[in-house]
């Protein structure tokens, strides 16, 4: 049982024991400090060497920096110590030695590069500024799980062995089940539309998808967490709202229950709750906007994909988090519905942060001939997807969803340059472990 008391509780007065990773130690000759360090801050350990027995001052100060030890002793007082008192020790033991050779050093020090982080993530997270990020994306978790409540969805799970892809078939990754092709699923898309058809109505699911995407950037996983939302009888507005509603829900989640967090990644003057309402450009409008900013050598055109470039220069105009809605009908996958009255335009939107995508949604095709004819025309086979389409036959209503992507969210909320710092154990083409 854990009964050790907290650095952050240890109060004058009291005898107590705590227990935690040897932070530093400081020999000044005939005094010495050690400072412990858990989960809730640091506190000063006295060594008096004369005053001391000395077997005790022999162990605590010939122990490995980042062992694990327990210290019992009187809290004292002390104006001079970091946090204001110190434990003076009666026993001391070394519950986990650690190697004198650290690849990376926690107090850091030493600055060390993201792949050497990455690969020793324990002793990484042992930075206040790296737990800080876990810390505010498990906030960010809260708060919109919340918030979905708040929009009487349920919380489902849906499959990740899948064996069609939704979003583009060339980013699946392959594997073999039980002989048999199938595929890690990239979305989970398709089952979120057939769980509204079931009058559960509105679903969300916050899990992991992946993507054999080539790319290796400083936005791009190949295991990335989603938040996706559906919803029966919603058209796109209605899921842009409940987009922005989720999206500013974390914000405040974060700024309400991350004070110290945001402190910690000196953020506290930055921090901002997006306002709403999100400006809501079209297409139409985001492509004469890039033009006009003459960031791109070529001038965009009606059907074209916004490129990176165009993207920024556009986020900077901008300057908040707003919608591109009313896309091409072609450049959107076959589940967005288009207009009715204009079929070469889709009800398809994406959510942006000023420096990239952090949504992408739209209201769903839900009429059978027509969910059909555009399998047909995005070049996949429908009765791969029966599965799917069959359903839409047995009353199917309107609908309208979204998916976010956690990393890019937590990213941009925190400045953060590459989107592997988000995420525990990044998934990207040479990171396979840890
Ligand atoms: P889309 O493919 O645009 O849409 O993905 C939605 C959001 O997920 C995040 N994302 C990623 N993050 C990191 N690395 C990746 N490789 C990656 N791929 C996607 C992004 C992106 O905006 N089914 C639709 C959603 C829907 O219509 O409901 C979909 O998957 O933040």
């Amino acid at each position: 049982m854990d009964d050790r008391t907290y650095t952050a509780d240890a109060e004058p007065g009291e005898t107590v024991t705590v227990a935690g990773w040897v932070h530093e130690i400081r020999d000044l000759g005939g005094i010495a400090f050690l400072i412990l360090r858990d989960t809730t801050g640091k506190i000063q350990v006295k060594f008096e060497k004369d005053e001391m027995d000395d077997d005790l001052v022999e162990r605590g100060l010939a122990v490995h920096r980042e062992s694990v030890i327990s210290v019992t002793g009187a809290v004292e007082a002390e104006e001079r110590a970091p946090t204001g008192v110190e434990i003076t020790p009666d026993s001391l033991e070394v519950v986990a030695e650690a190697d004198p050779e650290l690849p990376l050093d926690p107090t850091g020090k030493v600055d060390a590069d993201l792949s050497t982080r990455l690969d020793n993530r324990t002793l990484d997270l042992r930075k206040p500024e790296v737990k800080a990020i876990f810390e505010v994306r498990s906030e960010v978790l809260r708060a919109v799980r919340e918030q979905f409540r708040a929009l009487d969805c349920t919380e489902f799970n849906t499959p990740k062995i899948v064996a069609t892809g939704t979003e583009g078939g060339t980013e699946l990754f392959p594997i073999t089940y039980f002989g048999r092709e199938a595929f890690m699923n990239q979305s989970p898309q398709l089952f979120k539309q057939l769980v509204v058809g079931s009058g559960v109505e509105r679903f969300f699911e916050i899990g992991p998808v992946f993507r054999a995407e080539e790319h290796n950037t400083p936005r791009h996983l190949n295991e990335a967490t989603m938040i996706d939302f559906e919803a029966a009888f919603f058209d796109h507005t209605e899921a842009m709202d409940a987009c922005e509603a989720v999206l500013t829900a974390a914000y405040e989640g974060v700024a309400e229950n991350c004070a110290e967090q945001l402190e910690t990644l000196d953020l506290v003057d930055e921090f901002e709750v997006p306002e709403s309402p999100f400006p809501r450009l079209t297409y139409e409008e985001a492509i004469e906007r890039i033009n006009a900013t003459g960031a791109l050598d070529e001038q965009l055109v009606w059907g074209d994909d916004l490129p990176t470039e165009g993207e920024h220069a556009l986020g900077e105009a901008v300057g908040e988090h707003y919608f591109i809605t009313d896309w091409p009908s072609d450049i959107k996958p076959f589940y967005i519905k288009d207009y009715d009255d204009d079929p070469d335009v889709s009800t398809g939107f994406d959510m942006m942060h000023p420096t990239m995508e952090l949504v992408s949604g739209g209201q769903r095709e839900h009429r059978y001939d027509h969910l059909v004819e555009g399998f047909e025309q995005q070049g996949l086979d429908p009765e791969q997807f029966e599965y799917y389409t069959e359903m839409f036959t047995y009353g199917m209503p309107p609908h309208a969803g979204w998916g976010l992507g956690v990393e890019r969210l937590i990213m941009t909320m925190l400045g953060l340059d590459n989107i592997r710092e988000a995420v525990l154990f990044p998934r990207d083409r040479q990171r396979l472990s840890p």
